[in-house]
């Protein structure tokens, strides 16, 4: 029975072509960064840098220009809860805890994206998806009204609901059910400029964060960007500015390598977009909110545990000595210290495998090995290659950055308490995957499965 479903991979991508139609239609910008992006794409492909990033042929390059990332912050547990199945149905698995609390965002979150490496490379689609910490209001009376909205709003149609259980119900859906579910599920993320609640309340959810009131003021969690992958980010950077998109100062994330590692990623501000509030005599009134953003983010390889402490090292060590400011103004000191910095990183695969710092996939060549089936010999002598694993997943400082630079300078600098993953999952009704076991598994398969050809 299960060949009459419509696979979940298929499903997922169809999610995210939808997803950005709607988007290009909401926010005209995001036209103009897949534009972008693509000329980019191409120039790195079929340029010179395209040999140094070693990336596997088809699996690593066909999905680039459909790949996006998208985020949504969500106000209760149970549109978490919900949200995990309605992802579960195209693919998508949470993946990793991220607690924004170190830089005074009230939310923590997960990124729902698929896991397998033959899923990743149908489509990688991911969305950062935050849940709203309202314990953090701390004025009584407006955390009880907040609660109170978000327990009144239903975020999925009924269609939605009912297409999720049967497709666990049954193990899958059909393709025509698919198609529905897709078109269902979309209006869930859809940009609705009624508000819910009306404008004095909106104004104390504002005052208490901005990120209060983009939660519990509207019907829906609007996405509120979705990301193309360039290959070079500066060059995007580069042309973003030329078309006049305000672009952040700064590249979050680590310097420009040739041997890129995890994520880098810039943004442009927030639209201010039109709001209508309803009134109490029935009437209404006009405001506005700054709601999406665009953005862009450049790929490399996923760091080991120990890798990845490397970096959380340097790059809190960049930011002690200098912290980039918001309007630029030492963007290029900035950009500097951590070039040097990064310097501990080896800028070579090869390098960077031998310390341990990243994973990798291998390929034979076909060259005939020798005695020695070391990984180190059969690497030295050109039997086998080395192509990096892509990071899959987000980085919370950057994170922060992209949510600071689009709240505004208002935002309120304030640390909050720390968060807790064992909240976060029993608000998500189940645990979230490790990316690190995630990523040392594909190394893993990859490997043994060459030596077994090679007997
Ligand atoms: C999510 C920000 C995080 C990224 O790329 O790091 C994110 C948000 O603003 O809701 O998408
Ligand atoms: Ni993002």
């Amino acid at each position: 029975m299960t060949a009459t479903f419509a696979q979940p991979d298929t499903i997922r991508a169809s999610f995210s072509a939808a997803m950005s139609a709607m988007y290009r239609k909401e926010v005209p910008a995001y036209g103009d960064l897949l534009e972008i992006v693509q000329t980019t794409n191409a120039a790195t492909l079929n340029g010179p840098a395209a040999a140094l990033l070693n990336l596997t042929p088809q699996e690593d390059t066909t999905r680039i220009s459909e790949e996006r990332h998208g985020a949504i912050r969500l106000g209760t547990a149970q549109e978490l809860a919900m949200m995990a199945r309605v992802f579960a149905v195209m693919g998508m698995f949470p993946v990793g805890y991220y607690d924004l609390s170190p830089a005074a965002v009230p939310v923590h979150s997960t990124a729902f994206r698929p896991i397998s490496r033959a899923a990743l490379a149908a489509n990688p689609f991911r969305v950062f998806t935050s849940l709203l910490r309202l314990e953090l209001i701390k004025d009584e009376t407006l955390r009880a009204q907040a609660k109170d909205i978000l327990a009144k709003r239903q975020i999925f149609t009924q269609g939605a609901i009912a297409l999720t259980e049967k497709a666990e119900a049954d193990g899958g859906l059909t393709p025509a059910d698919a198609a529905q579910f897709v078109a269902e599920v979309l209006e869930t993320f859809r940009w609705h400029a009624d508000a819910c609640v009306d404008i004095a309340t909106f104004d104390q959810l504002n005052a208490a964060h901005r990120l209060i009131a983009d939660v519990v003021s509207f019907k829906g969690p609007h996405i509120n960007h979705l990301t193309p992958r360039t290959l070079d980010i500066d060059a995007a950077q580069t042309a973003m500015i030329a078309r006049g998109l305000p672009a952040k100062a700064v590249v979050e994330g680590p310097p420009r390598r040739n041997c890129p590692i995890l994520l880098r990623q810039t943004s442009f501000k927030a639209l201010e977009e039109p709001v209508n509030f309803p009134a109490a005599d029935g009437g209404a009134a006009t405001g506005s909110h700054t709601a999406r953003f665009g953005e862009i983010e450049q790929r490399g390889v996923a760091l080991s545990p120990k890798g990845r402490a490397l970096y959380d090292e340097t790059l809190a060590g960049v930011r002690a000595q200098v912290l980039p400011a918001g309007d630029g103004s030492n963007a290029q000191t900035y950009m500097d210290a951590l070039s040097d910095a990064f310097a501990v990183f080896p800028d070579d695969w090869r390098g960077l495998y031998d310390q341990g710092l990243a994973y990798f996939k291998f390929a034979l060549t076909g060259k005939p090995a020798g005695a020695d089936h070391s990984t180190a010999a059969l690497l030295d002598a050109g039997v086998l290659t080395l192509s990096p694993v892509i990071y899959e997943d987000f980085l919370p400082v950057s994170a922060a950055g992209i949510f600071q630079s689009n709240l505004g300078d208002d935002a309120d600098q304030n640390q909050h308490s720390a968060s807790s993953q064992s909240a976060f999952e029993a608000a998500l009704g189940m645990q979230v995957a490790d990316e690190f076991a995630l990523y040392q598994q594909i190394q893993d398969a990859s490997l043994a499965e060459c030596l077994a050809q090679l007997g």
